[in-house]
């Protein structure tokens, strides 16, 4: 046989699918896979059924990964290993090109290279390198190729060393990982090398570099790619290297620097970037370590072991450093602690100094940090932020309103809006986003009403009241429901764990609500199970009255019906940081031919969307309501929707009229993006239609599809909406604000 490829695995099965799928992608016919896995372990029908010849190895559960690796060793037939991961996976060909190579000319290893992504095979497929350059994940491999080691080993003439053959392979010690090595099962059996069991987090660089020690003949194929895949949820499966507070971490990753550098020669080029990676452990985490730990443990026993460990780094490592690292490296050696906390210290304040002179909002956070989080609580003081500050409108906004008027003087109200706007009723005073009135309220009020997350720098103060409404009855995953986090940052689900913690209150708007939340949040405070009050103004008697001026107000044609068009916003169609692209797909001449007799559209993009709709030519037909503050009041004023996988259905179904959804890009945003809640084909109140043409066929026969539809929109009028009474806002200010 010619290969066996070995993969460790316990737990997290969604990830083994891609990992084994890609491994029926490498055009190889004679290998073999040896699935080394806990007896807890799911082993389901998919599992086996990938054509990948595999053979799997119950062991009993608790066994690391050295362990579980040796035993693949153990039962290894082929005469090539390779190690692969349970949550990575491999770009197709990968594995036949390095076999290829090392066939060629006998070669004892032969590397690829290694690309590290935050996402599923799919989604990386689709749009990996796109992703990944925006994440700033670049391929480290060569990276490091260029930045370090070459230059440096060759200016300090380590010809002896500086070989091709070893710079080709440089990259296969980077992070020290066995990983996307291809290695003769003879070397190994030669020196029976094996893992070592006592580490749990750093088997690898041992084995490594011995591997590295003895091979008489190694190359790289850079057409050979492993893809390294992060975590995204650390709360619920973190990867081995997220597992953070460990207490012997710290003991295993020292014990495996000594293990290594007592088996390779003191002057060697393995040895040089071992100690290079050590030196970028002590400065950029140890040193900051050592200030802040609650663990003394930092400060006395592993300091002194850290004064050992740079005693016997390499001399010319050092000279290289900069003055800072010098010193607290040389500080370190001679067990001056308070040197080493000082030297940080200042470091440090001189980083923070350059942001705040840089960009000002990093003054106010600075302030809010230090001064305004230690000032007394205004105790009747409300913040309202809707949307990041760009409406005054959802359910902060029905919440202020019904305060304001049944509670006259009773509270000072703050309402965070970046655009200029008219006065607000009620006296609420207008503050700016991220200024320092902002850091300021952040640090004072009493309460918040907030219909998105708070800024990830707020710290609530125990006395403080977090009143979150959210912004939708889910339709997309949501937080730990989304298995890939294509928007936002990969860390989303970390921040979010914290940042849900800080809500003493979450309103839901019906019953499927309060359950998703729950899960998808990992919420566990209050739920206000009352409705939403942003919906109040739907059953509101004067909501006709209401409606007819503000069709005056805007201008639209009060002899024709109304369609409105509001679509969500795409996770991978983006600018920059919640600036969002949108492509109308609307063939609004079509529309305007075919009903402009009877209709006109009102367009209306999610507030992430940076585009600008152009309309021109067209402006007696189509009105552009993207800037206005509250859709809320435009469903008043629309006969018939249009949507997509936006929640404005959820609440438009309110009013009992027509639904529409067109989802051209539904395969997309089902399977790669998002994923619903929800059956899109059965479950709806209205039709998907998937082209312009469609969109009118259904307008030009609305009764008919009113007719069709009566029956499944009563069914989710009741599963959705029957909270919503109009009372929505007393409820909640009744069960808060006491
Ligand atoms: N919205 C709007 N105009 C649009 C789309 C949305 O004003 N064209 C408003 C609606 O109030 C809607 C809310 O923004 O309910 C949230 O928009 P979604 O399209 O549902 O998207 P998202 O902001 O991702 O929120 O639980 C809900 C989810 O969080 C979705």
């Amino acid at each position: 046989m010619k290969l066996s490829i070995i993969i460790p695995y316990d737990r997290y099965e969604q990830y083994l699918y891609d990992c084994l799928e890609s491994i029926s992608e490498q055009n190889l016919d004679d290998f073999e896979t040896l699935l080394i896995a806990s007896k807890s372990a799911k082993i389901d029908q998919q599992i086996q059924e990938y054509p990948v010849n595999l053979k799997i190895i119950t062991v009993e559960d608790g066994l690391n990964v050295a362990k579980k690796r040796n035993i693949g060793l153990e039962n290894a037939c082929g005469e090539y290993i390779y190690f692969i991961d349970w949550d990575d996976y491999l770009m197709p060909g990968s594995l036949n090109t390095l076999l290829t190579r090392a066939s060629q000319d006998n070669l004892d290893l032969v590397a690829g290279i290694r690309k590290v992504t935050w996402f599923k095979k799919k989604v990386f497929e689709t749009m990996g390198d796109e992703k990944n350059n925006e994440l700033n994940l670049k391929d480290k491999d060569h990276d490091l190729d260029n930045k370090f080691l070459e230059k440096e080993y060759n200016e300090d003439n380590y010809s002896e060393y500086a070989t091709d053959i070893l710079i080709r392979t440089r990259h296969a010690i980077r992070n020290i990982s066995v990983l996307n090595i291809l290695i003769k099962a003879q070397l190994i059996k030669e020196h029976q090398l094996r893992f070592n069991e006592d580490f749990n987090y750093y088997c690898d660089a041992p084995f490594v570099v011995q591997l590295l020690n003895f091979a008489r003949s190694f190359d790289r194929v850079d057409q050979a790619i492993y893809v390294k895949r992060k975590h995204n949820d650390p709360i619920n499966n973190p990867a081995l290297s997220q597992i953070k507070d460990s207490e012997n971490k710290f003991d295993e990753f020292i014990a495996a620097y000594r293990y290594c550098a007592a088996i390779i020669p003191p002057e060697s080029y393995i040895r040089y970037y071992l100690d290079s990676k050590m030196l970028r452990y002590y400065t950029k985490f140890f040193a900051r370590k050592i200030r802040r730990s609650k663990n003394d443990l930092w400060r006395t026993e592993r300091f002194e072991v850290m004064s050992e460990v740079l005693k016997n780094i390499q001399p010319r490592l050092l000279s290289r450093c900069s003055r800072y690292s010098k010193k607290i490296v040389n500080a370190c050696i001679n067990k001056d602690l308070a040197t080493v906390k000082r030297a940080v210290n200042r470091h440090l304040a001189k980083i923070k100094f350059k942001k705040i002179l840089k960009n000002k909002n990093e003054m106010n956070k600075y302030l809010y940090q230090h001064k305004y989080i230690n000032k007394p609580i205004k105790e009747n003081l409300i913040m309202f932020e809707t949307f990041m500050g760009k409406s005054y409108a959802d359910s902060p906004k029905y919440i202020y309103e019904y305060l304001g008027k049944n509670y006259p003087g009773k509270y000072e109200f703050v309402w965070v809006l970046n655009d200029p706007h008219e006065k607000l009723p009620y006296g609420g005073k207008i503050v700016k986003r991220f200024t320092r009135e902002y850091a300021y309220y952040l640090g004072v009020s009493k309460y918040f009403v907030f219909n998105i997350r708070q800024p990830l720098w707020f710290r609530k103060r125990e006395e403080q009241v977090f009143l979150e409404t959210w912004h939708g009855t889910p339709l997309k995953r949501l937080a730990f429901d989304q298995e890939e986090v294509t928007a936002a940052s990969p860390t989303y689900k970390a921040q979010f764990y914290r940042q849900k913690k800080e809500w003493d209150y979450l309103i839901a708007p019906n019953k499927f609500s309060s359950d998703i939340f729950k899960s998808c949040f990992m919420y566990d405070g209050n739920m206000l199970e009352t409705g939403y009050p942003r919906n109040d103004l739907l059953s509101a008697s004067n909501r006709d009255e209401i409606a007819l001026n503000l069709k005056k107000k805007l201008g639209i044609p009060l002899d024709k019906k109304t369609i409105l068009y509001a679509p969500t916003w795409r996770d991978d169609e983006y600018y920059g940081n919640g600036r969002y692209k949108f492509k109308l797909k609307l063939d609004l001449d079509l529309l305007k031919k075919e009903l402009g007799d009877q209709y006109v559209v009102l367009l209306r993009t999610h507030h992430y969307i940076a585009d600008n709709l152009d309309v021109t030519g067209l402006e007696d037909f189509a009105f552009n309501l993207s800037k206005y503050d509250d859709i809320t009041e435009i469903y008043l004023i629309s006969d018939i929707c249009i949507t997509d996988y936006s929640s404005v259905f959820f609440d438009y179904a309110n009013l009992k009229r027509p639904l529409l959804f067109y989802t051209y890009d539904l395969d997309k945003y089902r399977d790669v993006l998002r994923g619903f809640y929800i059956d899109m084909e059965t479950e709806l109140p209205g039709p998907l239609v998937f082209s312009s043409e469609e969109v009118v066929d259904k307008i030009k026969n609305i009764d008919q599809l009113n007719a069709d539809y009566q029956e499944k929109y009563q069914q989710f009028y009741q599963r959705f909406c029957s909270w919503e009474d109009g009372n929505a806002s007393k409820r909640v200010v009744e069960e808060v604000f006491k």
